[in-house]
């Protein structure tokens, strides 16, 4: 049963599907999602998403194709031989856009523009494929507050770096403000598959959505800056006691154009550093791939027992 406590019910159809809230849309001949390069009248967008489930994001590309590649091979979804997978939206080189089965894997990029935008077309997406009941998910990177790298963080809140639980956005020279507000039920559950004998934590917080990864998350090592070490650790130390546990650059746009759209979705992000202990990311490339793994992994248990489920 799909579970309706975490929003308005009405912001969705009776059967499940997602509803616009724009009433343009409808009265268009056609839509075209220019950033994923695909349209309501150049495509079936039913034939092609009708059947999706979850739609995961991530920053880069390449991460999103592995895991697109990770997804087929635990839910078990087989390509004709000879076959790869097809970048759908490689025409936008925008972002890119894998279809496996259920799953659609997908890079957002950097900052919460970035991701808003490819929300708005991806909830089109959904709406136009009459997908019912989706759920998004973002696998991401972050820097933790007090917790050693490769410490998994599943966001059950997301604040911005004035710490305040909206996102603000300019429209027609007002400010709109939309809460950015996440499915606790679903951080819950995604806790739960957590494995007790994994050599790292797996934790539920807050987390603070910056516009920069700079001087916006109180680094010290940008082209600029106007403050003290002491200023900067008086922060961070404000922010922690505030509850905040990592800091990333996505997760007040992802939860609040979910939660707008009756979407549920979690964010999930590895911490590639303490920053009480340091701005500098120093990992080694072959650990911070191994720390990029443990959000997929738990995010593919969850697919995976879902999927079994129904
Ligand atoms: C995490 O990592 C990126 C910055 O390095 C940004 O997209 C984020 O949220
Ligand atoms: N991503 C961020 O936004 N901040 C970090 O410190 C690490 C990854």
């Amino acid at each position: 049963a799909y579970e309706t406590q975490d929003f308005d019910p009405a912001v969705r159809y009776s059967d499940g599907s997602v509803r616009l809230r724009n009433p343009n849309i409808e009265l268009m001949d056609q839509d075209i999602l220019y950033h994923l390069a695909l349209g309501s009248g150049s495509h079936d967008l039913v034939e092609m998403f009708g059947d999706v489930k979850f739609v995961c994001m991530g920053g880069t590309p390449k991460r999103m194709k592995q895991f697109a590649y990770y997804i087929m091979e635990k839910i078990g979804h087989k390509l004709p031989t000879g076959t790869t997978l097809l970048d759908i939206s490689q025409y936008s080189h925008r972002y890119c856009m894998y279809k496996v089965g259920p799953v659609l894997s997908i890079s957002h990029g950097m900052g919460v523009p970035s991701v808003g935008i490819l929300l708005h077309e991806i909830i089109k997406l959904m709406y136009h494929a009459k997908v019912r009941n989706p759920i998004f998910f973002r696998i991401g990177t972050c820097g933790g507050i007090g917790l050693e790298g490769g410490t998994v963080v599943i966001s059950d809140e997301a604040v911005d770096g004035m710490l305040r639980p909206y996102m603000e956005l300019a429209v027609l020279g007002k400010t709109l403000r939309r809460p950015a507000k996440l499915a606790r039920s679903l951080a819950c559950e995604l806790r739960s598959l957590a494995h007790s004998e994994n050599p790292y934590d797996t934790v539920i917080g807050k987390t603070m959505c910056t516009d920069d990864f700079y001087e916006g998350q109180a680094r010290m090592d940008g082209a600029f800056c106007d403050f003290s070490e002491n200023d900067k650790l008086d922060y961070l130390q404000k922010v922690r006691k505030a509850g905040v546990i990592n800091i990333e650059m996505e997760s007040l746009a992802f939860a609040a154009l979910t939660h707008h759209a009756g979407i549920r979705s979690a964010v999930v992000c590895v911490t590639l550093l303490d920053r009480l202990k340091g701005d500098q990311v120093l990992a080694p490339q072959e650990v911070m791939n191994e720390w990029q793994m443990r959000p997929q992994e738990l995010v593919a248990r969850y697919i995976i027992r879902y999927l079994h489920l129904t």
